[in-house]
């Protein structure tokens, strides 16, 4: 085995123990791991992405982590981050959350992201109201886990994907979408809940 492929493997080890330990999730056939490269500036470049269940399934895991560390502070000054999610089957997003920092805590807010589907936006824009706090953790400098409860996804949950769109404020224009054939409108890990 490579020294690449030994890291590889390091990380995806460590990134399945970091789901078991944030709120005793099972590693099960539907989790996955998803390997972003080093293909952005600024301090939100992901490096992977992560989703499980918690035990009693109630709940879906996403696990965003980076390759620098950021701060709250920092985020709160020059960092966005989005999770946008496809349900429809049409591979285009309709709903996101988004992290950003509150009353100096981290939170993580589910909202309808272009309802009408694939860039079709309706009178808001688009969006629709904010729908209560998720469960949101930043366990280390670089990593930050979000729990979904399954129900926001609604019924049809045999294509639900994601996708993590971030942006950082630098001298070059800095973001990244994971992975990178999703992009702000379209979700594409596909998640079997
Ligand atoms: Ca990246
Ligand atoms: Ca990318």
């Amino acid at each position: 085995m490579s020294r690449r492929q030994a890291m590889l493997w390091s990380t995806i080890f460590a990134t399945i123990a970091l789901l078991s330990w944030t709120g005793a999730t099972s590693v099960r056939a539907d989790s996955l791991v998803q390997m972003d490269p080093n293909d952005s500036a600024g301090r939100l470049d992901v490096k992977n992405l992560a989703h499980g269940h918690s035990r009693d399934r109630i709940r879906v895991r996403h696990v965003v982590s980076t390759r620098e560390g950021w701060t709250k502070r920092a985020f709160s000054a020059r960092g966005t981050l989005r999770l946008v999610f496809s349900v429809s089957g049409d591979n285009c997003a309709e709903a996101e959350v988004v992290v950003d920092v509150h009353r100096g805590e981290w939170r993580a807010r589910w909202r309808s992201y272009d309802p009408l589907g694939c860039g079709q936006h309706d009178d808001n824009g688009g969006f629709g109201e904010f729908q209560g706090d998720l469960a949101i953790r930043k366990t280390s400098r670089r990593r930050v886990v979000i729990a979904i409860p399954r129900d926001l996804f609604g019924v049809r949950t045999d294509d639900y994907r994601w996708a993590v769109t971030t942006t950082w404020t630098c001298k070059d224009p800095c973001g990244d979408n994971a992975p990178n054939r999703g992009n702000g409108d379209r979700a594409s890990i596909l998640h079997d809940l």
